[in-house]
């Protein structure tokens, strides 16, 4: 018997050790640095919640996640209290200490606060998200963090252009950005095969612009594809994109929409064919590719191009407005009266210089209204517009070029961020654009060039992730290129290259699949150990 009680009092001492040691921390982002100590914090019903009034927005947020376990704060067992520190000096920092009586994050703004409770929440079971999630105490390993973010613009991108996707998976998106510290939504709003936002003052644009007589465009475009008589597309309504904005905003994420100018712009053409050059009547694109009829540098067209963005303009109160700029063939352009014109009389060499004198004269009517413009960096085609932000995808020549003449710079090349290109070669990976971009590749990204010196890597404002959807044409499609390789850049842009280990970052990436399966997302998960 005393043997017995003896074995019973070990099992029972093992129970608590292995109690005491609360969930492991396995964030994503990385932070800059984790300290584990000593000791376990009891997150309940009892807990009670104290903060100081500057960081509510961020403390509001947590709130509408965890309200079931947060309910009551009654019982005053222990404190989680965010409280306002100036002196941390990244406006997005912040540090967090747990110990058994105490959590305790401190940040300088609510942007901060937000992304240390994100921490938190990664610190907390998978399963607190799921509704009615009952539990007398999660267990919470003490330890202290400092935090901060390498990059202030962390990005993904969408296009719903080639594909639209509802309003709800717009908003799962952004959650998952959020969850992950990205901080800017880029909303590719338009190009040839679509134009998907609302604009009252021009209804076409909704009526023609908006729908293509093919369902599936990629790689289903090379096959005769019988037309159904359904035309295929849509657009948000002002009130749903307000609705977004504001969702995205109360999780710290901005919402920077694109207009494509002056390419990708053939539905808007089909629909208004007196702003390309020839007057004639096109099809919305029901292919994928570059196509020649853009838009005319005719007044009309600067006339339309400024109302369109007026209205843009009260749906989005990013600083930045994007505006394309990229893949504008000039073939129209040189045989255009109005083009040629143009260049005659502002004493332009050629039609190169034509697209910056496009870009700079749409630049300083945003600039006017107090906005910035982002382009692609074809914007480099000609000069640059004086206050322009150059978005790299061509490799990373636009970068430097941008950042060596002081311009911010924004790094999404084909090589590192393009997340419709293959991900594994699998046999079963779905059809995709070409090119091979792994997980592995992803997270070895550094978002400064060689060639930059270290004042000129201060132009580099981050990295975005590319999901081109000629070939997703479902919401899950898209989920299955994006996750995991949208972790990968969010480590990218937010820890520092020494704080990166990708075999580190794999385990905790394992472990996360709980996370990203209660959250219902479809990632990609044989991609781990990268062939080719
Ligand atoms: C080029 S990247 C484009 C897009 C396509 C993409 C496909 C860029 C600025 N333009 O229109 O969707 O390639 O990878």
């Amino acid at each position: 018997e005393k043997a017995l009680l003896v074995i019973f009092c070990c099992a029972m001492l093992a129970c608590k050790t292995e109690a005491s040691k609360g969930v492991v921390p396995q964030i994503i982002p990385a932070p800059q640095s984790l300290q584990i100590e000593e000791g376990i914090f009891e997150l309940s019903s009892n807990t009670y919640l104290t903060f100081d009034k500057e960081l509510q927005p961020a403390v509001d947020f947590w709130k509408t996640l965890s309200s079931s376990v947060l309910g009551s704060n009654t019982g005053k067992t222990n404190e989680m209290r965010v409280s306002l520190d100036e002196n941390i000096t990244n406006p997005e920092g912040y540090t967090l200490d747990i110990t058994p009586d105490l959590i305790h994050l401190k940040a300088p703004t609510p942007e901060g606060a937000f992304y240390g409770l994100q921490s938190l929440f990664q610190l907390l079971p998978p399963e607190f998200v799921v509704p009615d999630y009952e539990s007398e105490g999660i267990e919470i390993q003490s330890l202290k963090i400092k935090d901060a973010p390498q990059f202030p613009y962390r990005g993904m991108h969408l296009d719903v252009s080639r594909h639209m996707y509802s309003v709800d998976f717009i908003k799962k998106y952004i959650d998952a950005m959020a969850m992950l510290k990205m901080n800017t939504f880029h909303w590719h709003l338009t190009d040839d095969q679509g134009w998907r936002v609302e604009i009252k003052k021009y209804p076409k644009l909704n009526e023609i612009s908006s729908y293509r007589n093919e369902t599936l465009i990629g790689h289903y475009s090379d096959q005769p594809h019988q037309f159904d008589g359904k035309r295929y597309g849509g657009f948000y309504t002002q009130e749903e994109i307000k609705d977004i904005v504001d969702y995205a905003s109360k999780r710290m994420i901005t919402v920077i929409p694109e207009i494509e100018m002056p390419g990708h712009s053939q539905a808007v053409i089909s629909a208004y064919p007196e702003l390309g050059c020839t007057g004639e009547q096109v099809d919305v694109a029901t292919k994928w590719g570059v196509f020649e009829d853009i838009y005319c540098t005719k007044e009309k067209t600067f006339k339309f191009l400024e109302d369109v963005l007026d209205e843009v303009l009260e749906l989005f109160p990013s600083e930045y407005i994007h505006i394309g700029g990229d893949e504008a063939p000039k073939t129209r352009w040189k045989t255009c009266k109005d083009c040629q014109a143009r260049i005659q009389s502002e004493g332009l060499k050629d039609e190169h210089e034509l697209q910056n004198y496009f870009i700079t004269r749409m630049e300083k009517y945003l600039n006017a209204k107090g906005r910035q413009i982002i382009g692609w960096d074809e914007i480099l085609e000609g000069g640059l517009a004086p206050n322009a932000t150059v978005m790299s995808w061509r490799g990373t020549d636009g970068a430097v070029k941008g950042a060596q003449s002081g311009h911010n710079v924004i790094m999404t090349p084909t090589s590192h961020a393009y997340f419709d290109y293959y991900q594994s070669d699998n046999e079963d990976e779905p059809l995709a654009i070409g090119g091979f971009l792994p997980l592995e590749k992803v997270y070895g990204f550094n978002p400064i060039p060689e060639e930059l010196s270290k004042e000129e890597a201060r132009y580099v404002l981050g990295a975005q992730g590319n999901v081109w959807t000629e070939y997703m044409p479902t919401e899950d499609h898209v989920e299955n290129m994006a996750f995991p390789r949208m972790l990968a850049m969010a480590e990218v842009n937010w820890t520092t290259p020494d704080n990166k280990n990708y075999a580190d970052f794999v385990k905790r990436l394992e472990y996360f699949h709980k996370r990203l399966d209660i959250l219902d997302i479809n990632y990609a998960n044989h991609l781990y150990e990268t062939k080719g």
